[in-house]
This record gives structure tokens, sequence and C-alpha cells, in this order.
């Protein structure tokens, strides 16, 4: 048992270190960087689409799936630069695996990056990639005990999204109920409340962006369309 432990905390002592190494490497740039992980279908190509569709190649995706190229696809062909990672069968991704595509490709003109994790509310919260922010991302066709029962990302995630907000009326979601718990677990986190399909609420997540992100004489994120 104590060699398998010694095994994980120095795979994880690596993963850390690769992670800072990303980190310098995306400020160095002047790159706001995000980790965004949901369940599997929650919605984080959907966004992340309709983020490429404003900020176009200023926006770059490291998309990570357990198997296919979908969703590299699907974001280039909405405007941004977009890569895909197959895990081969790993549930969350790794600051290795990011490290790699950083440095496959030029990312010209690159303002901010998004790492679309694997579809999985539990490893992923677990590795740094190299992220100034950790992104939770949660739909209300899920249910609102999300946040109360995977603890561990929604206390890390600086930036909670609810999305689907169109299906509420359809289903059982107790937005209050989501809210007190994703407060409880991290206080200073932001909130939206999103619908990818009918673009609600997307002004305020984008906005928040922009501002977290440098000014845009210094190459920040330009003003959206
Ligand atoms: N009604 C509704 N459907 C949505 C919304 N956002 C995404 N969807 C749908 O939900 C499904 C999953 O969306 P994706 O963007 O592929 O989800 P994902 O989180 O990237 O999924 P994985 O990469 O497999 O983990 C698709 O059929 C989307 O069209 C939304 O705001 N409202
Ligand atoms: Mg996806």
């Amino acid at each position: 048992v104590s060699e398998t432990l010694f095994l994980k905390s120095s795979a994880m002592q690596r993963n850390d270190q690769v992670a800072a190494r990303n980190r310098a490497w995306l400020a160095g740039r002047g790159v706001l960087a995000l980790n965004l992980i949901s369940s599997p279908g929650a919605g984080k190509t959907a966004l992340l689409e309709a983020m490429a569709a404003r900020w176009g190649q200023s926006l770059g995706v490291i998309t990570g799936d357990i198997q296919m190229t979908f969703d590299a696809e699907r974001i280039a062909k909405a405007g941004a630069q977009a890569v895909q990672i197959e895990t081969g069968g790993s549930c969350h991704l790794t600051a290795d695996m990011v490290a790699k595509e950083l440095e496959s490709r030029p990312w010209e003109g690159l303002r901010l990056m998004v790492i679309e994790n694997v579809g999985n509310l539990v490893c992923p919260a677990g590795y740094d990639l190299g992220e100034a922010l950790k992104v939770a991302m949660l739909s209300v066709a899920e249910g609102d005990e999300k946040p109360a029962k995977y603890p561990a990302l929604f206390t890390r995630a600086e930036a909670v999204i609810i999305n689907k907000v169109d299906l509420l009326p359809y289903v059982r979601f107790d937005m209050a109920r989501a809210e007190a718990d994703c407060r409880k677990l991290n206080p200073d986190a932001a909130l939206f409340k999103v619908s990818c399909t009918t673009g609600e609420g997307l002004d305020a997540w984008c906005q928040y962006l922009a501002g977290k992100s440098r000014p845009p004489a210094k190459g920040g994120l330009g003003p959206m369309e």
C-alpha cells in the first residue's frame, strides 16, 4: 500500500511541476487560461462554440475526450483555434497532455485558452493543468444536488456556470438550492445562469472573462461582437 501511495504522490508532484510550467508559458504570453469541468453533456462544447463565435481566433481550445475528435471540429468550425486530445481511456487530462499541445502549434493571436476537460465531475477536479481559473459547469437537466454531491470540484471552482436554463420549465431543478450549495462550498465563486441554446446569460459570462484578461491595449480580449 505504501509503495502505491508513494507512486501516486510522485505522479502528483510531477503533474504540479508541469502545471507550473504551463502556467508560466500562458502568463508569459498574456493568455488567460481556464480549466472547464463538467459531467458529460452539460454543454462545455456548446459554450465554447458560442465563445468562438464572439472571439474567433483569439480563443484557443484544448479539448479532451476519451475517444473521438468531434468537439475540436465543432469548435474550429465556430471560428476558434482548437486541438483535440484523445486520452485513450483516462477520465481526466494531465498537465503533461496540455504541455504537449501548448508546444505543438504557434497559437498565434491567442488571448484566451480554454481547456475542455474530459466529461467527469470527480477525477478532473484533482489535477492542476496550469490554468488561472477552474470553471465548473452544471446543467439543470442533471439535478440541483450535484454541487453538494461533488464538493471537491465546486469548492475549487472560481466560477460556476449553470447551463440549459431554457429547460427549467420541463425539469425539476431547485435553482435556489443549487445556488445556496455552491455559495456554501465557495462563497467567492462567480455564478452564471446561461443557456447556450438561446444565448441567455452569455454576455455576462463573456464580460466576466474580458474583465479577467488583460486590458485590450495590452493584448486582452477584444470587444465582443
Ligand atoms: N436545451 C439545451 N441544450 C443544450 C444547451 N447547451 C448544450 N445543449 C445540448 O446538450 C448536448 C451536449 O452538449 P455538449 O456541448 O456536447 O456537451 P459537453 O459538455 O461538451 O459534452 P462532453 O464533451 O461529451 O462531455 C448537445 O446536444 C447540446 O446541443 C442548452 O443551453 N440548452
Ligand atoms: Mg464536449
